[in-house]
């Protein structure tokens, strides 16, 4: 049994196997001990001949001690590789009783413990988190009837229709073998290369160039199941089901060249975003939403519901909202719970099911598979972050790391020594799959119902705002200029011509390409007369307020106290944060002498790392600052990512030196005069962009 250490600085402490209680060095404080609990006589030092002698291979504390630092390491994800993970509750705001008998949907207001781990795809364990890439969004709900794990990300398609293609799409998309780079980018030949050969990929790849790929942090990011499932309700019927997270704060991304800067500024940007929301108790949320729809809406949708290609616009099928998802703690070690949980689509319990999503079907195996791999063996369901918070009990024994063990004489079933009545034990309650009819040649083919792939993409085009579009078609230059194969960048022109006449020319244009390839070899037309679905934007599902959001306030010592104050109360009152860049960190007072405390150095703070910021210098610090170069920097890229600038008239001199002259002043630069003026400007903030801006600044 572990008990929590009595302080962080401390080892963890163990009561032996028999409950028997710590020797103690004094006070509160617990001998240290080898893993036999041996105490330890002095940690520093190995056992030597002489002082100066060599060490003694009898000295077994020292090679506990360093064989167990040398299998630290474990396999890390074969993708999904970076992720951070916090614990949290579902609460059921709606009972789903009607549809489903799972147990988590029937009871209002009853809480379900959950663990929620948000990751990147492509890059490695330590890349960085403001890449360009689809975010896992992964959560174990432990419910009193086993362990239901969504295996979402924040994207409601995929790449790919069928399972199968999967290694070949991740090794195309990772570092090429030969060379091992490019590190976490889908920015180069072998990935343009696989996805401009399936053009099943087209839709997702939209998506992937659009600022869903960019988010500005975990807690402004959409979840899905992606695929079809069923629920099954009391009597044994089905309705199909797509789940939905949505934030309750909306959606927000970041621009792309905030995001290279982000990079470098702050590679943790999204995990110390959640730290840092959990840990000041602003708790982020979601609410989960059903699109319930039955056979006859599936025979009627002009795609195949089964096709993870494919999504069904919420304005198509309304989004039942029916719980909410709250994440209110962190975890108190990385390893133990975000990097040892192990996510496995086909961990379902009764009243969910599965459909014939072949791409579903092919991750039911492959989840298990890694785990076993990655954890080391089968009792991987052992460790308490996997293990289900319901009783649970079967036979299954042995093993690796075996906690478990059946007790007694009984390790069968039929058995006749735990069961008075000898015969096999049966539930009434127990996961029953859903009887669906199967019929069919046994054989290796892709439905034809599965055969459009442009008109998607170009659903998704059509619901997005010219700024949106803008992001979209510049991402595809950015990407395609870093292929160094022209039939490349000219074949992924050519599936462009399906999804829209203009950004397939924006693109050719912005890639010197020319003349325009001929349209790629479509198996099935794109559907006339689609209609734009709104909910597919992030800017018309943003949020209305700065709440969640940080301000950057950037002072010098005697900065005007009371418009600092004033600017901090507004921040407050919405539910956001400060932060305060400074030249130096500490020996800072404001203008009534009270010491002040910056979070960031002007040079290690830069405007990237947030949503609006202000400019409070005193005259003289103004008159420092004009002269270095990341203070230009941290102005000149606020304006150049549209956001949000206030200041006040000593920081004039400031916007000067960065080159902001009176003429590029737009509403987006606020002065700020007076105390009256900080509520009007973190209002204003709530807009998080002045997008007019960006055409104003961008040229090529
Ligand atoms: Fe995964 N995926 N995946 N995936 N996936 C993994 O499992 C796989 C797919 C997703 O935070 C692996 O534990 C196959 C779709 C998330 O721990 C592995 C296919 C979706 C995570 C695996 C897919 C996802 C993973 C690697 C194609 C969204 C991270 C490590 C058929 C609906 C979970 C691991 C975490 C992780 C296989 C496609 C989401 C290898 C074969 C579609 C969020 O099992």
């Amino acid at each position: 049994m572990s008990k929590a250490p009595h302080s962080s600085a401390l080892p963890p402490t163990h009561t032996g196997n028999g409950g028997e209680t710590h020797q103690t060095a004094g006070g509160d404080v617990p001998v240290m001990t080898t893993q036999q609990g041996v105490p330890v006589a002095d940690d520093q030092n190995t056992l030597r001949a002489g002082a100066t002698g060599p060490a003694l291979m009898e000295d077994f504390h020292f090679r506990e001690k360093i064989f167990h630092f040398d299998h630290e390491r474990i396999p890390e994800r074969v993708v999904h590789a970076r992720g951070y993970g916090a614990h949290g509750y579902f609460e059921l705001t709606d009972s789903l009783a009607d549809v489903c008998h799972a147990d988590i949907f029937q009871r209002v207001g009853e809480r379900t413990p959950a663990f929620v781990r948000f990751s990147t795809v492509a890059g490695n364990k330590g890349s960085a988190d403001t890449v360009r890439d689809v975010r896992g969004f992964a959560v174990k709900l432990y419910t009193k009837q086993g362990n239901w794990d969504i295996v979402g990300n924040n994207i409601p398609v995929f790449f790919i229709q069928d399972a199968i293609k999967f290694p070949d799409f991740v090794h195309a998309a990772k570092q090429a073998p030969d060379r091992d780079f490019p590190q976490a980018q889908t920015a180069h030949d072998n990935f343009w290369d696989f996805v401009s050969l399936s053009p099943e990929a087209t839709h997702m790849v939209m998506w992937a160039m659009s600022d869903r790929a960019i988010p500005r942090s975990f807690r402004f990011m959409e979840g899905f199941g992606v695929h079809t499932f069923r629920l099954i309700d009391a009597q044994g019927r089905s309705t199909y089901v797509k789940f939905h997270w949505k934030p309750k704060l909306g959606l927000q991304s970041i621009v792309w060249n905030e995001a290279l800067k982000i990079n470098g500024a702050d590679p943790d940007f999204h995990r110390r975003d959640l730290w840092q929301a959990i840990t000041s108790g602003h708790y982020p949320e979601w609410e989960l939403g059903v699109q319930l729809f039955d056979d006859a809406f599936a025979d009627s949708f002009p795609f195949d519901i089964l096709d993870p290609t494919k999504l069904i616009p919420e304005e198509v099928v309304p989004i039942r909202r029916v719980g909410r998802l709250v994440l209110d703690r962190m975890v108190d070690n990385f390893f133990a719970e975000t990097e040892q949980v192990a996510f496995c689509t086909q961990n379902i319990v009764p009243g969910i099911d599965f459909t014939n999503d072949p791409l579903l079907q092919g991750r039911n195996f492959s989840y298990l598979d890694t785990q076993t791999k990655r954890l080391g063996g089968p009792n991987f369901t052992h460790i308490p972050i996997n293990a289900p918070k319901c009783p649970f009990h079967n036979f299954q024994q042995d093993g690796h790391m075996a906690m478990h063990n059946p007790k007694g004489r009984a390790n069968y079933e039929p058995n006749s020594w735990s069961q008075p009545a000898g015969g096999p034990r049966e539930s009434a309650d127990g996961y029953r799959s859903f009887p669906a009819e199967v019929s069919g040649a046994k054989q290796r083919q892709r439905s034809d119902s599965f055969a459009d792939h442009y008109s998607q993409a170009r659903l998704f085009w059509i619901s997005q705002t010219p700024v949106e579009q803008t992001h979209i078609r510049d991402a595809y230059i950015f990407e395609l200029s870093k292929v160094e194969t022209p039939a490349i960048r000219a074949r992924m022109v050519s599936h462009l011509r399906h999804v829209d006449e203009g950004l397939a020319k924006g693109v050719a244009h912005g890639l010197g390409l020319s003349p325009l390839p001929e349209p790629a070899k479509a198996a099935r037309p794109v559907v006339e007369g689609l209609k734009p679905s709104p909910a597919l934007s992030i800017l018309r599902n943003g949020p209305d307020s700065f709440t969640g959001r940080k301000l950057g306030i950037v002072v010098t010592d005697g900065v005007d106290h009371h418009m600092l104050t004033a600017l901090r109360d507004a921040v407050a009152a919405i539910g956001g944060t400060v932060e305060l860049i400074a030249p130096t960190v500490g020996g800072l007072k404001d203008s009534t002498g009270n010491p002040l405390v910056a979070q960031q150095r002007i040079n290690g703070g830069p405007s990237v790392l947030y949503d609006a910021v202000a400019l409070l210098p005193t005259v003289e610090g103004a008159n420092t600052l004009r002269h270095e170069a990341t203070m230009r920097d941290f102005i000149a890229d606020a304006y150049a990512h549209a956001k949000f600038i206030g200041h006040n008239d000593a920081a004039e001199i400031l916007l000067a030196a960065a080159g902001l002259h009176p003429r590029m002043r737009d509403e987006g630069v606020i002065a700020l005069e007076g105390t009256i003026d900080a509520d009007r400007f973190v209002q204003t903030c709530g807009a998080l962009r002045l997008w007019a801006r960006e055409g104003r600044v961008h040229t090529i």
